[in-house]
């Protein structure tokens, strides 16, 4: 099992514990530890070998049946972790336990993972048929977030087997843990799980009923003033792993006719309400644009365009406009690297994820301009953006204020590395919650150029020509210029990795740049015609992939094949009929992979079912810029519908019964890790604007705060929460808006009439669904 590494003592292990009567010293920092439900989550219990023992059913406590004690004593583990200890903390372990026979037990506070574990406290008790309580206490030894409690049992420590051994009452307290709100008030959720903002008259209608009912139930839609409106029988579906929920699905499709304040009700379960009208994605998909310009760097951002008085704020970081080499840089010039958006909760600007996001927006005016009818929503005067009235449309402005940050990153010209691209910029630490832009006091730096962000400007940039070409020649030509140089520099400096992480920034460590080499030729290619980026692009492995890889369907700021295929198949270029068609297929082969999956979870999510990543929800996401693509390539309805389904989870059909999006739906975030958005820490800051959407799930729990919450073993939709300190959850992003901006987009050219699909009750085979009149 591989923990034989040195152990390392902080505290006295071996320690005695007093049996007998004792009460409880603080609060209890663990979860379930009463045994209680149905599941021991988040406790896990492991064995040697599948078949050395298991859980022996016994309501109300933990009782492991042990077959064979392995050969260590922990063989036979029931550990609960990550738990975050304080150093001084006064901690006390308390537990009951019993066992069929005379056998011992070492519950053991250390350090899980990492090299050398660290033991804070261990001891060694004995158990038989008369159940005792022990006792002990220690002091935390140190300051850890990836702490767990372990009881071993295996090994040495097991009497004659078989035997079985039972703990219950577990409590590790702490008389200053401070116990998390979450915890203290559970939120008590409907069972009918729906889009909370609403659904699109001519697609598909579906939601998730939590029930471990066998057979199907009837459900009825309500109107606003309670009157039924359509009735039909859920689905049973079953156990969604995913989600942890036992579930059945409802759909109704069928109903088609436009109405507020709706809502689905399974026996006494009423859903949250919702809308059914060709409307409802219409105002977010300004607001998830809006997102970009409170993000703005370098300038004051006003009224009306901060959409209301508590987004007001003085221009940000104005020492933008000479920033200094790192030391680890290597170079000894400043340059004006203002303007530009701030990455995310954080007031880092990233070049990699820069370039995915600007690369979104522009993608998606490309794709309207050419697949939709709503092209000209986006155009001039059309957004709430300084920028309104100047000619060109809104959309391309609001990319262009970063993808002009993103050309000033470049090292000039008569330096060594004239054309490559800075990574990043940011803080030399990270500065608290909340921190206006203006009153950042950390000093900022140029970090290392690297090959990735030196592609991904050439990409960008060669988009942003073609895009101005028209619009405006001299900045075309100026991000032509910057892109075929940085190419060429990349070209002569092909394997320069970005730094890894220092303090005060992320890492966007990209390890893999023949994707990101792909897309700078393909980007390049299109916008040229050059026959010199053709043949790069063609010989890369992402062009011609044998069989369909995961590359074809994975997106994501460290994986930017899609986005050249995306470019080939949208933009007419000279590629040939035949080489376009086939990356439309590709496309394609991965929308329709992802329909399949939609078909196998209970919450219809395009996503695997175990571990979800930081930043889960731009997956779905971008899940849905290849549904939506595949659907403007085909118009099958089905990738019309995946898309929907998509963002059906996203805005409350999950089991959170939370919709992601702040300002949309009945119970939306508010808390995101933001420096700004802060209001949680401080009250004199604004809650999330509307159309700001979070990271979502990520089953590592990559924070402290949500250490806290007992989420060990979550599963994967549901290591979340909504707190302005996790920021492994909950932070907001701009490679994360830009695809919200870009599917709330499509959704709402899908429902103009004009572009309107076939209708979904000739597509769809309806599940039970009867309209009444
Ligand atoms: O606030 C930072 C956030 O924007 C990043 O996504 C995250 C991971 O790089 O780091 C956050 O900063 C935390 C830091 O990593 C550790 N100390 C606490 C910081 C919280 O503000
Ligand atoms: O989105 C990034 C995610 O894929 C990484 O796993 C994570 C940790 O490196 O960082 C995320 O990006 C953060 C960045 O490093 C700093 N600004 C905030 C970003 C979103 O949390």
């Amino acid at each position: 099992m591989g923990l034989s590494g040195i152990v390392m003592l902080v505290a006295a292990a071996g320690a005695t514990m007093t049996p007998g009567a004792s009460q409880p010293r603080g609060n209890n920092l663990l979860w379930n530890g009463t045994f209680d439900g149905r599941s021991i989550r988040p406790w896990s219990l492991a064995f040697e070998g599948s078949r050395d023992g298991g859980i022996a059913p016994s309501p109300g406590e933990l009782c492991a049946r042990i077959d064979r004690p392995g050969a260590n004593t922990f063989s036979v583990a029931l550990r609960q972790g990550p738990l975050a200890i304080t150093r001084g903390h006064q901690y006390q372990v308390r537990f009951r336990t019993h066992a069929t026979r005379r056998t011992q037990l070492r519950p053991k506070v250390s350090t899980a993972g990492g090299a050398a574990p660290v033991e804070l406290w261990s001891a060694v008790v004995a158990s038989d048929t008369t159940p005792a309580t022990y006792t002990a206490t220690f002091e935390g030894g140190l300051d850890s977030d990836r702490v767990e409690l372990v009881f071993e049992m295996g090994g040495s420590l097991a009497g004659q087997v078989p035997l079985t051994v039972c703990v219950d009452d577990v409590e590790l307290n702490d008389p200053q843990f401070e116990v998390p709100n979450e915890r203290l008030h559970p939120v008590k959720l409907p069972a009918v799980r729906v889009n909370q903002l609403g659904y699109l008259p001519n697609l598909a209608k579906t939601a998730t009923v939590v029930t471990d009912a066998a057979a199907p139930l009837d459900w009825q839609l309500l109107d606003a003033a309670g009157k039924v409106r359509a009735t039909g029988k859920t689905q049973p579906f079953g156990d969604d792993k995913a989600s942890g929920d036992v579930v059945h699905t409802i759909d109704f499709s069928t109903v088609t006719a436009a109405g507020k304040g709706l809502r689905l009700r399974v026996g006494s379960d009423v859903s949250d309400a919702f809308e059914i009208g060709p409307d409802v994605y219409r105002r977010l998909k300004y607001d998830a644009l809006a997102f970009f310009y409170l993000q703005r760097s370098g300038v004051e951002i006003k009224m009306p365009h901060a959409g209301a008085p508590a987004y007001v704020r003085p221009a940000g970081h104005p020492g933008d406009k000479s920033v200094p080499c790192a030391r680890e840089a290597g170079c000894n010039y400043s340059l004006d690297v203002s303007g530009g958006w701030y990455d995310a909760g954080d007031h880092g600007k990233y070049v990699v994820n820069s370039g995915i996001s600007v690369w979104t927006l522009q993608n998606q005016l490309e794709l309207l301009e050419r697949f939709g009818a709503t092209a000209a929503d986006f155009g001039d005067g059309k957004m709430n953006v300084p920028e309104a009235g100047n000619g060109h449309p809104d959309l391309l402005d609001e990319a262009r204020f970063n993808l002009e940050f993103m050309l000033r990153m470049q090292v000039p010209a008569g330096q060594p590395s004239a054309g490559m691209v800075h990574h990043k910029i940011h803080g030399e630490r990270w500065t608290d919650l909340p921190t206006l832009p203006h009153q950042d006091p950390v000093k900022r730096y140029l970090r290392p150029v690297s090959t990735a962000a030196t592609y991904d400007l050439a990409a960008t940039a060669a988009q942003g020509a073609r895009l101005w070409r028209k619009r405006d020649p001299a900045f075309a030509a100026r991000c032509l210029a910057a892109a075929e140089l940085a190419y060429a520099a990349a070209r002569k400096s092909p394997l320069i990795r970005a730094e890894k992480e220092v303090q005060g920034g992320g890492a966007y460590g990209d390890g893999d740049v023949e994707d990101d080499l792909y897309w700078a030729a393909t980007e390049l290619f299109v916008t040229t015609g050059n026959s010199a980026y053709r043949d790069q692009l063609v010989r890369s492995r992402f062009h011609n992939p044998t069989p369909v890889p995961v590359s074809a369907s994975l997106m994501g700021w460290d994986h930017v094949a899609p986005l050249a295929k995306l470019t080939l198949a949208v933009v007419p270029n000279q590629l040939g009929e035949a080489a376009i068609a086939a990356q439309r297929a590709e496309l394609i082969a991965g929308a329709e992979r992802f329909v399949a999956t939609i078909a196998k979870r209970g919450y219809r999510v395009p996503l695997g079912d175990s571990a979800y990543v930081w930043g889960s929800n731009s997956m779905v996401l971008n899940a849905g810029i290849f549904l939506g693509a595949a659907y403007a390539f085909t118009r099958d309805v089905r990738f019309a519908n995946g898309l929907v389904e998509s963002m059906n989870y996203l805005l409350g059909r999950n089991p959170m019964g939370l919709s992601y999006v702040a300002g949309y739906g009945t119970r939306a975030m508010k808390n995101p890790h933001h420096r700004v958005w802060a209001h949680q820490k401080d009250p004199r800051q604004p809650e999330a604007p509307p159309g700001a959407i979070s990271g979502g799930p990520n089953s590592m729990l990559q924070d402290p705060y949500i250490r806290k919450l007992g989420k060990s073993g979550c599963p994967a939709q549901t290591c979340y929460v909504d707190h302005v300190e996790s920021y492994s959850t909950n932070e907001v992003a701009i490679n994360w808006n830009a695809p919200l901006a870009w599917d709330a987009a499509i959704l709402d050219d899908l429902a103009r009439a004009a572009n309107a699909p076939p209708s979904q009750a000739a597509a769809a085979k309806s599940a039970g669904a009867r309209k009444r009149d």
